[in-house]
């Protein structure tokens, strides 16, 4: 059971607005490859040379091949004791919510409700010409490029891809949270793909407790308050244990009325 330092565990117990910004951290323990990591055959291409128009454009096939290969990977897999303990966070503070670089919707599987998806939803896709939406049973049905059911149009997955903007709403929605947190959690990301990666600064600059969850430093590691060693899913759940433990204590010193 990892321990935590007494500031930490003050600084939460007291914390009125808590924010989680994940990566594929933490969803390796579900299964899912991280971009960094190993995915097999996909290894030998980079995110960044697939997740992008010009590559659809010129190989809308391989870049099919990928998200399809994804498609099913994900549908196969469960969310960890890492999402579900930020649905438990989502309980136990007054103000909580989840930026999200991933795709893979289990967040919401897990449970959450309050998800800002920065980078889209692999579970959704839409027409490029006319902009009607396509589900996943539709395109996987398909096979190769899909296309669209009432004009026939190429079919994309409705994620953003580098190079393209953010969707605007969930970016507004982010940086408010960011620059609103007592606490911030940078969990399960590298901390490399912008302007993702500049959200737990903005939260720092703004006076929030900046506490990083990772088995391996990134970039952001010297300026986070505390940098938590280890896999999301065994810190989050002993982190969610400690606090409710502390919050028992404090409700036994203090009964109500007292
Ligand atoms: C844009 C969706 C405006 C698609 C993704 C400023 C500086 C430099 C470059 C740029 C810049 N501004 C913009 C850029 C360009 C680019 C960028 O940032 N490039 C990088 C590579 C340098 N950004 C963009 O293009 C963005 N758009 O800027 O638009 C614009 C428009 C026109 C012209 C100019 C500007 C769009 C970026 C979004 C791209 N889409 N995903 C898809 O998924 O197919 S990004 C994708 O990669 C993910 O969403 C995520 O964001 C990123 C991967 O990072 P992580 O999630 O952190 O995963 P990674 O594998 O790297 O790390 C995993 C971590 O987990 C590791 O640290 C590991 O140690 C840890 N870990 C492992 N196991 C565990 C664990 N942690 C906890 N528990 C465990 N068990
Ligand atoms: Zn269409």
């Amino acid at each position: 059971m990892p321990d935590f330092s007494d500031r930490l565990i003050a600084c939460m117990a007291q914390a009125n607005r808590v924010t989680a910004f994940t990566g594929a951290g933490i969803s390796a323990e579900s299964g899912v490859p991280t971009f960094r990591g190993t995915d097999g055959l996909w290894s030998k291409f980079r995110p960044e040379e697939l997740a992008n128009m010009d590559a659809f454009m010129r190989n809308p096939q391989l870049v099919w091949e990928w998200y399809a290969h994804r498609k099913r990977v994900i549908a196969d897999v469960q969310p960890n004791p890492g999402h579900i303990a930020l649905v438990r966070m989502e309980e136990f503070f007054t103000h909580f919510g989840v930026i999200t670089q991933n795709i893979d919707n289990l967040h919401r599987r897990a449970g959450s409700r309050t998800v800002y998806e920065l980078h889209g939803n692999i579970e959704r896709n839409y027409c490029m010409e006319c902009g009607k939406p396509a589900t996943n049973e539709e395109v996987l049905r398909q096979g190769g490029v899909p296309r669209c059911g009432s004009c026939g149009g190429v079919v994309r997955p409705d994620v953003v891809w580098f190079g393209e903007m953010l969707p605007e709403d969930e970016w507004d929605h982010a940086v408010r949270a960011a620059e609103s947190s007592d606490v911030f959690l940078s969990i399960g990301t590298s901390a490399v793909v912008y302007p993702a990666a500049s959200l737990p600064l903005l939260a720092k600059d703004h006076g929030a407790y900046l506490v990083e969850v990772n088995p391996e430093p990134t970039p952001l590691t010297d300026r986070a308050d505390e940098f938590l060693q280890g896999p999301a899913g065994v810190i989050l759940p002993a982190l969610m244990h400690a606090l409710e433990e502390t919050r028992a204590a404090d409700g036994a010193a203090h009964p109500p009325g007292d």
